[in-house]
C-alpha cells in the first residue's frame, strides 16, 4: 500500500497536546519548537503518538499540520517508552550519569513499538517520499521501514548526545541498535563528536569500512554529520517586544523584592541538567557570605517529566529537600534566596522570565544542545543579561562567549555565577552581541533546511 504524504516527520510524539475532548494545543517542548514551523511550511505528515494510553484515533488536522496517530498500550508506555527509552537509552546516552536499566522485556517493547511506527510510515509515505525519523525512542525505525519501503528517502535525526562507544558497548542490543540506524541515508548528531562516535562504532563493532564520515555498505553509502539544532529566533525576539511581557518582567523582579541580582534556571526536571549542582554553588555564594541575604534571587524552574520512572522521583525528592535545606538556613520572613517551581509556564511567562533574569545558569551534566541557553540569548535584544553554560552542553561550541563551566566543578561554578553578576554592563553587553549573532545567523530553520538539503543531495 503506498500513502500520500512526499514528507512525513516520524516522532515519539505528536506535536500536540490535548486541551479537551476533541481539541488540540501545540505542546511545548524542544523538538515541537524546532519542527512545527518546517512542517507546516512543507506542508507533510506527522506520525506520532497523542500521549494517552491506549488511544485510536483517526488522522486529523491541527495549526495547519497533518496528524497520524500511532496507539501505544499502557503497558507499552511503560516498557517501552519509561522503560528502555527513559530508563535504559536516556542515561547511558548521558555519560551514564544514572545507572542503565538493561532489560530484555523492555528491550522487546522497544523492537515491537519501532516495528508498529514504521509499518504506519510505510503506509502513509507517497512514493520516493522524504522521510524524517526523531530520536532516540525510534532509533530501529529507519532499517525497519527500509525494508518495507526501499523507495523512500530516510533521514534520522538525534537529539541527545551519541555516547563514546566505550559507554555504548555496555548495550546488550548494541548491534541491532546501529544496524537500525545505517537504514537512514543521512544520520544527524548535535556535535560533531557523536557523528564521530558513531563512525568508529560502525568500523569497530559491525567491521564495515568508513571513508571520512561515511558508512560504506554493499548497496549504498549512510552518511554521518553534525546539525546544530537551534530556536526560532525570530519568535522570542518579536515576543519580548511585546509592552506586556516587559511589564510582567518588571513584575516579577518585583515580586521577588527587587533584588540586585536575579539567577535563572530553566529546565525540564532531569537528572542531566546539573540543578541540583547549580544550587549547591549559589548556596555556598550565601553562605560564605561573597552574596549578602537579599542581595540575589535564584529563580528556578523545574518542569515536570517522566515522573513514573524511578531515577525522576528520586530527584524530585533530592532537589526539593535541598531547596527546603537552603531556603530554611539563608531565608527571611517574606524572602526566600531560591524561588522554585514545579510546574510547566506558557511562553509569554517563559519570555518574561528571561528578562527578568540578569543570569540564566544553564549547566546540565550532558545534554544535547539545550535548547533554554539559546531562547535566553534571542530574548535579550536589550543587550543585558549573562548566560552561565556548561561545557558539557551541545549549546558550547556555539556559544562561546557565555561563561563556560563544569558542571561537576562548585568553585568553578561560583566563580562563574560572580564574574557574571559583577561584570560591568559593557562586557555583558560585547558578549550578549557576540552570542546573539550567532544565534540569529543560526536559527531552527537553518537547522531544519540544512539536514533536508543534505539529505535531498
Ligand atoms: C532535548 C535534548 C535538545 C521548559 N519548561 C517550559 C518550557 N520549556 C521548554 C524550553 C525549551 C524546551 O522546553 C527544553 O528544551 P531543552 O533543549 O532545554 O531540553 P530537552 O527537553 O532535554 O530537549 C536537548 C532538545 O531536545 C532539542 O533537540 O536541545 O539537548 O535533551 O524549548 O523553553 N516551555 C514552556 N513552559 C515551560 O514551563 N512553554
Amino acid at each position: 500500500m503506498r500513502g500520500t504524504s512526499s514528507f512525513l516527520i516520524v516522532a515519539n510524539r505528536l506535536p500536540v497536546d490535548r486541551v479537551g475532548d476533541n481539541q488540540w494545543r501545540r505542546s511545548p517542548g524542544g523538538l515541537v519548537t524546532a519542527i512545527a514551523p518546517v512542517m507546516q511550511r512543507r506542508d507533510g505528515a506527522w506520525l506520532g503518538w497523542t500521549g494517552a494510553a491506549g488511544e485510536e484515533l483517526k488522522p486529523f488536522d491541527h495549526d495547519g499540520m497533518h496528524l497520524i496517530p500511532v496507539p501505544l498500550s499502557s503497558l507499552e508506555i511503560e516498557l517501552y517508552y519509561e522503560g528502555f527509552s527513559n530508563a535504559t537509552l536516556w542515561p547511558l546516552y548521558h555519560d551514564v550519569v544514572a545507572p542503565p536499566v538493561y532489560s530484555r522485556v523492555l528491550w522487546d517493547a522497544y523492537r515491537a513499538v519501532n516495528d508498529r511506527f514504521a509499518r504506519a510510515a510505510a503506509e502513509a509515505a507517497a512514493p520516493g517520499a522524504l522521510v524524517w525519523v526523531q530520536d532516540y525512542q525510534l532509533q530501529l525505525v529507519p532499517a525497519m521501514l527500509r525494508r518495507l519501503r526501499p523507495d523512500v528517502k530516510i533521514g534520522f535525526f538525534l537529539h541527545i548526545p551519541f555516547p563514546p562507544i566505550e559507554l555504548f558497548y555496555q548495550l546488550p542490543w548494541r548491534k541491532e541498535l546501529v544496524e537500525g540506524l545505517l537504514g537512514a541515508d543521512l544520520v544527524g548528531f548535535q556535535r560533531p563528536g557523536g557523528a564521530q562516535n558513531f563512525i568508529r562504532l560502525c568500523r569497530r563493532l559491525l567491521g564495515t569500512p568508513v571513508q571520512r564520515m561515511e558508512v560504506l555498505l554493499e548497496e549504498r553509502t549512510v552518511r554521518a554529520e553534525a546539525f546544530p539544532i537551534s530556536v526560532d529566533f525570530g519568535e522570542f525576539d518579536q515576543l519580548v517586544r511585546d509592552p506586556n511581557v516587559q511589564a510582567r518582567a518588571k513584575e516579577i523582579r518585583g515580586e521577588l523584592g527587587d533584588p540586585e541580582h536575579v539567577l535563572l534556571g530553566v529546565d525540564r526536571l532531569d537528572y542531566t541538567k546539573g540543578i541540583g549542582q547549580r544550587l549547591k554553588a549559589f548556596s555556598e555564594l550565601l553562605k560564605e557570605g561573597s552574596l549578602m541575604p537579599g542581595e540575589a534571587s535564584f529563580v528556578q524552574i523545574a518542569t515536570p517529566s517522566r515522573e513514573r520512572v524511578e531515577e525522576y522521583v528520586r530527584l524530585r525528592n533530592d532537589i526539593e529537600l535541598m531547596v527546603g535545606r537552603i531556603n530554611g538556613e539563608h531565608g527571611q520572613l517574606g524572602r526566600q534566596p531560591i524561588n522554585y517551581f514545579h510546574q510547566s509556564y506558557d511562553r509569554q511567562e517563559l519570555a518574561a522570565l528571561y528578562c527578568a533574569a540578569d543570569v540564566m545558569v544553564v549547566t546540565p551534566l550532558r545534554d544535547g544542545m539545550n535548547l533554554v541557553a539559546k531562547e535566553y540569548v534571542a530574548c535579550r535584544h536589550d543587550l543585558r543579561g549573562a548566560l552561565v553554560l556548561s561545557e558539557f552542553a551541545g549549546a558550547a561550541d556555539e556559544l562561546r562567549q557565555a561563561y563556560l563551566v563544569n558542571p561537576y566543578d562548585i568553585d568553578g561554578m561560583k566563580r562563574a555565577m560572580l564574574a557574571a553578576m559583577r561584570a560591568t554592563p559593557h562586557e555583558i553587553g560585547r558578549r550578549m552581541r557576540s552570542l546573539r549573532r550567532r544565534v540569529a545567523t543560526h536559527n531552527v530553520d537553518k537547522w531544519a533546511s540544512d539536514f533536508l538539503t543534505a539529505l535531498e543531495s
